[in-house]
C-alpha cells in the first residue's frame, strides 16, 4: 500500500514546461503503459516514465521501453522522400537524393502503372508489418486489394504469429493469442512455458511469473537453453531444438495414463480424444526421452505437476512455433489444457506470447495473404461480400488469395512479382535464407520502402518514403492479451514524414483510386471504417470505440456493439468457435525438423533474441545505450563443444550451413545443450544469422523454421596484423 501511494504521488508530479502523453511502448506485444514527456515550448518528446496505473504492466518497462522515446527525434530519421536514379547501386546505402513528395509519388505511380500495364495487376506486391496500429494494418490490406488491385500481400507476422494462429484456429476455431487476461497469470498454480525466453522478450511479465512460485505454485520450462526462467524453473525440460511435438505427446500420454483427464469436459466440449489417446500411447517417457534428449524423470515430474495443479496455464512462443511443425506444436501443447479441462475459466488456459506490438491486431484485419478484416477469409464468398460492401467494390473485384511472405520471394524469382511496396519490415535481415532473399530484392524492377530509418531492406529501394514513428500518430493496437488499447500522438511528424495511412490515401488518389480512399482524412476516420469492416467477423471490433478503450483500460475482442464490454476471458461458456461448438483435441504424429544434423553439419543451430535489441535491430541498433550493451552478435557454445573444436571464449569462428556462413565471436556458456549453438538475429549485413537459416516452411502456417537447422563451426585462424 505504501508503495502504491508512493507511485501515485510521483506520477502526479509534472515538471514545468512539460506535459505527459499517455501511451504504450512501440515495441513488443506487452505494450507496457508509459507516459511520454513532451516539452511544451518545443513540442518535442524529451523523455518517458512508466505508467503505474496501467493494469497489465503496473509501472514496469524494460531497457528497450525506457529508451524507445529516443527514436522520434533521432539524427538518423529520414526527413524527406529519397529517390535513387542509379539502379546499379541497389543493395547499398549510396546514391539516394532528397526529393519532394510530389516527385516521389509521380515516380511511383509511373512505375507501378507501367508494370501493371505490361505484366498485369499481380505484378505488384505489398510486404508489411505489425509494428503499426490496427488502422494502418487495416488500410494496408485495402491499399493492396483496392488501391493496387493485387493479390500479393503478406506480412512479417508470417514469421512471427502464423503458427500460433494456425494452431489456435485448429484447436479452438478462433485465434486470440490468449484465452485469458495477463492479470490472471500470477494467480494460477502452474505455468507451463515452452519456447519462450520470457525474461528477455516479455520482461514485464516476469513479476507475474515469479509470483506464481512465490505463492507456492510451479514453473515448468521447455527450452534447449537455460534461459533466466529455465534457471528458476521447478522443472527445466532441456529438449533438442525441433522436438517439441514428441515432448507434448509424451506429457499428454502421462496425463492420460495417470488419471488427469477431465471426462466431463472431454465428452461434452471436445472432439478427437480417442484417436489422440491411441496415438500418444507409444510416447512413453523412455521413447520421448530418446526423441527429445530430456531425462525421463523430468518428463514424468512435469506431467505430474501440471496434472495435479488445480489451475494451470500453458504458454509458448517462437521457440515452438518457428518450426516446420509449428502449428502441430501449438496444438500439441494445447491438447494438455483440453484433455485436463484446464481452460475456459479464470486462471486456467492457453496463451502464446505474441511478439510484435500489434502482432495480434495486425493479423486479424487483412494483411495476411488469405484474410480480410475481422479475420474473414478470401476463400469464403460470404466473407468477401461483406468486406466488398464496406469497401464499395463488387465482390468479383476482390483479388484472390496470394502467397505467404517467404513464398513471395519465389514469385519474384519467377518474375511474376516485379514491383514491391515494403513497409514496416526489414526482410533483408529478418527473412530466412538471406542470400536468396536479398537477390530477389535486388532483381525487382521497382521497389518502394516506407520507413523512418534507412534499413538494410531500404537499401534495395528505388524510392524511400519517410514515415512517422509510433509517437507521431494515433490509433489502436491489440496487445498480447487480445486487449485493444490506444496509442496517442505526442509530437507532430518530424520533417516531412507522414503516417503510413496518409501515404496510402495520397498514393491511391494519384493511382486513380481516390474514390475508395479520399474520405479518410484522419486516423480516426480510418479507425471508424476499420471497425465497420470487422463487424460480424469473429475478430469483431465494432464495439471498440476510442472512448470505451479510455474508460475501461482497453477492450478485449470480440466486442460486438456499443453496450458490449468485450471479452477478457474466452470460452467461459465452454463454447468453442467450431461449428459444433467443440474444441479439437488433435492427434499429431511426430516428425523431425526439416534438416537433421549429419556428419558434415553435426550441430543444431537455433536463433532468437536478446533483451537489448528488437527484431531486425533497425530501431534498437541506433539507440546508444542498447548498442553499447549489445554491440554485436555472438554464438553461444557449450564448454565441451568448444573444447572439441579447440575454440576459446571471445575468439572468432566461422559458422556455416548449407545456405551460407558468417563469422561470430564465441560466447562459451553452460546454458546451452552440447549439440546446439545459438545466435541472436538482430544484426545486418554479413552478420545476419539468417544468411545461414533454412527456408523450410510449416505446411499449414507457411512459417519458416528459424529455430532448427544443421550447422558446422570452424575456428578462425588469427589474422596477422600487418
Ligand atoms: N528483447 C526482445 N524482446 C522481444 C523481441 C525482440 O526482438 N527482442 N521481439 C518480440 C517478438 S516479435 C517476438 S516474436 C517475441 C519472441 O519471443 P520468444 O519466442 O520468447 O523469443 P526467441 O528468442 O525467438 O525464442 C524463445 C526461446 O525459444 C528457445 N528455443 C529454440 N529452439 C527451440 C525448440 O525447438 N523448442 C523449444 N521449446 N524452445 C526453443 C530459444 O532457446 C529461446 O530461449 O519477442 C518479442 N519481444
Ligand atoms: N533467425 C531468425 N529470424 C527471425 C526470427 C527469429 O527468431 N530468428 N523472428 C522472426 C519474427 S518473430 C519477426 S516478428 C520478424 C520481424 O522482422 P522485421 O519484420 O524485419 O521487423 P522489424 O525489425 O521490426 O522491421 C520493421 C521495420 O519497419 C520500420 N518501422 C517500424 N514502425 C514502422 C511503421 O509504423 N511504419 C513503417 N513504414 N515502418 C516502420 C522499422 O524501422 C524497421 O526497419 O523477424 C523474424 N526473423
Ligand atoms: S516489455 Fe515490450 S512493451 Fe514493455 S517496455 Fe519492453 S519492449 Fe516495450
Ligand atoms: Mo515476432
Amino acid at each position: 500500500m505504501q508503495r502504491d501511494k508512493f507511485f501515485k504521488e510521483i506520477e502526479n508530479v509534472i515538471h514545468p514546461n512539460e506535459t505527459l502523453v499517455k501511451t504504450h511502448c512501440s515495441y513488443c506485444g506487452m505494450q507496457c503503459g508509459m507516459n511520454l514527456r513532451v516539452n511544451t515550448k518545443t513540442n518535442k518528446i524529451i523523455g518517458v516514465e512508466p505508467r503505474y496505473d496501467w493494469p497489465v504492466t503496473v509501472g514496469k518497462m524494460c531497457p528497450k521501453g525506457v529508451t524507445a522515446y529516443q527514436q522520434t527525434n533521432h539524427d538518423d530519421r529520414i526527413l524527406k522522400p529519397l529517390i535513387r536514379d542509379d539502379a546499379s547501386l541497389k543493395g547499398t546505402k549510396e546514391g539516394f537524393r532528397e526529393a519532394t513528395w510530389d516527385e516521389a509519388y509521380d515516380l511511383i505511380v509511373k512505375n507501378f502503372q507501367q508494370l501493371q500495364r505490361d505484366y498485369g495487376k499481380d505484378s505488384l506486391s505489398v510486404y508489411s508489418g505489425v509494428s503499426m496500429t490496427n488502422e494502418k494494418c487495416y488500410l494496408t490490406g485495402k491499399f493492396a486489394r483496392v488501391g493496387l488491385q493485387t493479390r500479393y500481400i503478406d506480412y512479417n507476422g508470417r514469421f512471427c504469429m502464423a503458427s500460433a494462429a494456425g494452431g489456435f484456429m485448429r484447436s479452438f476455431g478462433v485465434d486470440r493469442g490468449s484465452t485469458l487476461p495477463w492479470t490472471d497469470l500470477h494467480e494460477t498454480d502452474c505455468l507451463f512455458i515452452a519456447g519462450s525466453n520470457t525474461a528477455e522478450c516479455h520482461p514485464t511479465s516476469m513479476f507475474r511469473v515469479w509470483a506464481v512460485q512465490e505463492r507456492g505454485g510451479y514453473l515448468i520450462v521447455a527450452d534447449p537453453r537455460e534461459t533466466p526462467i529455465a534457471r528458476r524453473a521447478d522443472v527445466h525440460l532441456d529438449l533438442r531444438p525441433g522436438t517439441d511435438l514428441a515432448l507434448a505427446n509424451g506429457i499428454l500420454n502421462l496425463l492420460i495414463q495417470n488419471g488427469h483427464v477431465d471426462e466431463d469436459f472431454v465428452n461434452n466440449h471436445t472432439n478427437g480424444f480417442e484417436e489422440t489417446k491411441e496415438l500418444v500411447k507409444e510416447f512413453t517417457p523412455e521413447y520421448t526421452s530418446e526423441l527429445t534428449g530430456v531425462a525421463p524423470e523430468k518428463i514424468i515430474r512435469a506431467a505430474e505437476i501440471y496434472g495435479k495443479a488445480p489451475n494451470a496455464i500453458v504458454m509458448f512462443a517462437r521457440g515452438i512455433e518457428q518450426q516446420v511443425k509449428g502449428v502441430d506444436n501449438v496444438s500439441g501443447y494445447t491438447n494438455m489444457a483440453l484433455v485436463t479441462g484446464k481452460i475456459g475459466r479464470p486462471k486456467a488456459g492457453v496463451a502464446t506470447f505474441t511478439g510484435q506490438g500489434n502482432g495480434q491486431g495486425g493479423r486479424e484485419h487483412g494483411q495476411k495473404a488469405d484474410a480480410l478484416p475481422g479475420y474473414r477469409k478470401i476463400a469464403n464468398p460470404e466473407h468477401v461480400k461483406a468486406v466488398a460492401k464496406v469497401w464499395g467494390i463488387e465482390p468479383e473485384e476482390m483479388p484472390k488469395e496470394g502467397v505467404s511472405a517467404y513464398e513471395m520471394f519465389g514469385i519474384m524469382e519467377q518474375k511474376v512479382i516485379r514491383g514491391l511496396y515494403l513497409l514496416c519490415s526489414n526482410p533483408a535481415v529478418s527473412a530466412p535464407n538471406l542470400n536468396y532473399v536479398r537477390e530477389q530484392l535486388k532483381n525487382l524492377d521497382f521497389m518502394v520502402c516506407s520507413d523512418f530509418y534507412l534499413s538494410e531492406s531500404a537499401e534495395f529501394a528505388d524510392v524511400i518514403l519517410p514515415t512517422t514513428t509510433w509517437s507521431e500518430d494515433e490509433g489502436t493496437v491489440t496487445n498480447l492479451e487480445g486487449r485493444c488499447i490506444k496509442i496517442n500522438k505526442a509530437q507532430e511528424p518530424l520533417g516531412e514524414s507522414k503516417p503510413d495511412w496518409q501515404i496510402h490515401v495520397e498514393l491511391c488518389e494519384r493511382l486513380g483510386r481516390g474514390k475508395y480512399f479520399s474520405h479518410l482524412k484522419t486516423a480516426k476516420d480510418v479507425g471508424d471504417e476499420f471497425r465497420l469492416a470487422s463487424k460480424g467477423g469473429y475478430a469483431d471490433y465494432y464495439g471498440i470505440t476510442w472512448d470505451k478503450i479510455e474508460k475501461q483500460d482497453g477492450v478485449f475482442w470480440p466486442c460486438k456493439d456499443e453496450n458490449d464490454p468485450g471479452t477478457p476471458h474466452m470460452f467461459l461458456d465452454k463454447k468453442f468457435y467450431h461449428p459444433d461448438g467443440k474444441a479439437k483435441i488433435c492427434a499429431l504424429p511426430y516428425r523431425p525438423p526439416a534438416e537433421e544434423p549429419d556428419e558434415e553439419y553435426p550441430l543444431r543451430l537455433t536463433t532468437g533474441r536478446v533483451v537489448y535489441h528488437y527484431l531486425s535491430g533497425n530501431q534498437t541498433r541506433r539507440i546508444n545505450f542498447l548498442r553499447d550493451m549489445c554491440p554485436e552478435p555472438y554464438v553461444e557454445v557449450h564448454p565441451e563443444t568448444a573444447e572439441k573444436y579447440n575454440i576459446k571464449h571471445e575468439e572468432f569462428v566461422r559458422l556455416y550451413t548449407r545456405r551460407g556462413e558468417a563469422e561470430y565471436k564465441v560466447k562459451i556458456t553452460e546454458a546451452i545443450r552440447k549439440d546446439t549453438v545459438f545466435v541472436p538475429y538482430h544484426f545486418g549485413d554479413d552478420k545476419s544469422i539468417n544468411l545461414l537459416t533454412i527456408g523450410a516452411l510449416d505446411p499449414m502456417s507457411r512459417m519458416p523454421e528459424f529455430k532448427a537447422c544443421a550447422a558446422q563451426i570452424e575456428k578462425l585462424e588469427l589474422k596477422k596484423v600487418q
